[in-house]
């Protein structure tokens, strides 16, 4: 209610003058009415528990960046609806990866600008003690920077578009944007993401001396283990990582030499809802993944919710031997496990029509962590089926785990952890394989009994265990 009137007397005060650069001010208004109505969205039983999502708006792509022992995530966000349109830039907040702050807004789109019609997704670095974030314009798509002293307040520089839609070479699609800039030893780098027509993604390389002017070298790869948005680009170990956007997040692990990507092994970071991911890197060392958790409920119910999109919980990447990218929760979530609810073992049979089947009560089971981790694989399927009735299920003959293409190849053991948080569900398998679902269950449902199956044949469950997760808000 008192943002309510804030508003009326700043539109009136804009009314009574003649200019409006108290714009600003309004939208800042509008982000406080927006923290108010996150109170009214606690009873909206979809409404994750413990995976962040902002005052009741849209969100998408995160921008993650680590500075002084605190977590920033930036996002796409746009204020007070629950649907995307002129894109502003949210900043979050956290020292342990669990629990965030929403802090005032950090870009929104400057009247008659070059991103008058949205601040679109990039990434920031700090140099000589000032932060520099970089992203997209629109329109056109050209690369636009602003500075900051505290990582709060950011002012657009007076050279924008630092980078101009006409430095895009001829030969590339449509799509210019979401710079990712990092530093070498001889300069500045950036990728803006684009692609090759027929061929798949194509990260634009640029340089610079000094932040501003860029020069177009070339694609640091052309193919189809990159997408054309969101690109990210890191050394991991004694290899670089290409994370990038086109329908899924895909990964891609190579060598960079000679400032070319030379694609090894590729993948994608997530089979599910879970799109545009970029990452930071801690003071531990560790490089830290976070994706946008989309909607997929009709967009009547979003607009009756009235927000959209959630961020993922942090995924930490590292390689296996063999170079395959490895993804994990942070260890920081335990600290939301409240009870341990099961702690069991047995072994399953089925055969013909008698599936084997042990059914665990598990109470408020919208909101736990499942750990399992099955041995002496030799049934056709076995897995587990939620309470509310999503299937977590592997299928030998067909070699797909939760439908997707999975080879069990000389695999003996089979480690499944769950995330179940309200209408999100974030699955990962042996630390290399990775689905989010949205599921917008009743509450009845998860009064379901917990499933663990096995179809023709036996499985050992080594271990189960299940805790009730706390809630971050
Ligand atoms: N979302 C942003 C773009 C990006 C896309 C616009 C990916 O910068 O390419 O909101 O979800």
């Amino acid at each position: 209610m008192a943002s309510d009137h804030r508003l009326i007397g700043l539109l009136n005060k804009i009314k009574e003058t003649s200019h409006g650069s108290i714009l600003e001010d309004i939208l800042q208004v509008v982000h406080h009415e927006a923290e108010r109505r996150l109170i009214e969205a606690a009873h909206d039983p979809q409404r994750p528990n413990y995976h962040f999502l902002p005052p009741p708006s849209w969100i998408n792509d995160p921008i993650p960046y680590f500075y002084a022992g605190h977590y920033h995530v930036f996002s796409q966000y746009h204020p007070g609806v629950p649907y995307w349109g002129n894109m502003h830039w949210n900043h979050v907040v956290s020292e342990d990866l669990v629990h965030w702050k929403n802090l005032s807004m950090a870009l929104f789109p400057t009247w008659g600008g070059p991103d008058s019609q949205g601040c679109w997704s990039g990434s920031v670095v700090e140099h000589e003690g000032l932060f520099y974030a970089f992203y997209t314009g629109v329109y056109p798509q050209q690369q636009c920077l602003a500075v900051s002293k505290d990582l709060i307040n950011w002012e657009k520089h007076p050279h924008n578009p630092v980078v101009s839609f006409l430095q895009k070479p001829p030969d590339v699609g449509d799509t210019f944007r979401d710079p990712c800039v990092w530093k070498e030893k001889d300069g500045w780098y950036m990728l803006v993401g684009s692609t090759k027509p027929n061929l798949g993604g194509s990260p634009l390389l640029f340089r610079s001396s000094d932040l501003l002017k860029w020069e177009y070298l070339h694609p640091i790869y052309q193919g189809p283990a990159a997408g054309d948005e969101c690109p990210d680009f890191f050394p991991l170990e004694n290899k670089h990582v290409l994370i990038s956007s086109r329908h899924f997040t895909k990964w891609a692990v190579g060598e960079f030499s000679n400032l070319k990507f030379e694609v090894e092994r590729a993948g994608l970071v997530d089979h599910g809802a879970f799109y545009a991911a970029n990452s930071l890197l801690d003071s531990f060392g560790r490089r830290i993944i976070f994706g946008w958790i989309r909607e997929e409920r009709p967009i009547e119910a979003q607009l009756t919710a009235g927000w959209s999109g959630v961020l993922s919980l942090p995924r930490v990447l590292s390689l296996f031997p063999n170079d395959k990218l490895r993804i994990e929760p942070v260890p920081e979530l335990k600290v939301l496990r409240n009870k341990r609810l099961v702690k069991d073992s047995f072994e399953l049979t089925g055969f013909f029509e008698n599936v084997g089947l042990r059914q665990i009560e598990i109470p408020e089971a919208n909101s736990i962590e499942i750990e399992i981790e099955f041995s002496n694989l030799s049934a056709r399927e076995w897995g587990l089926v939620l309470p509310g009735g999503e299937d977590i299920l592997y299928n030998v003959e067909q070699g797909r785990f939760m439908l997707e293409d999975y080879p069990l190849d000389d695999r003996k053991e089979f480690k499944i952890h769950i995330f179940v948080d309200n209408s999100v569900v974030e699955v990962f398998a042996n630390d290399d394989f990775c689905k989010t679902v949205r599921v917008y269950r009743d509450l009845e449902a998860y009064d379901e009994p917990l499933r663990v199956i096995c179809v023709d044949g036996k499985v050992r469950v080594k271990n189960l265990e299940v805790w009730s997760m706390g809630s971050i808000y």
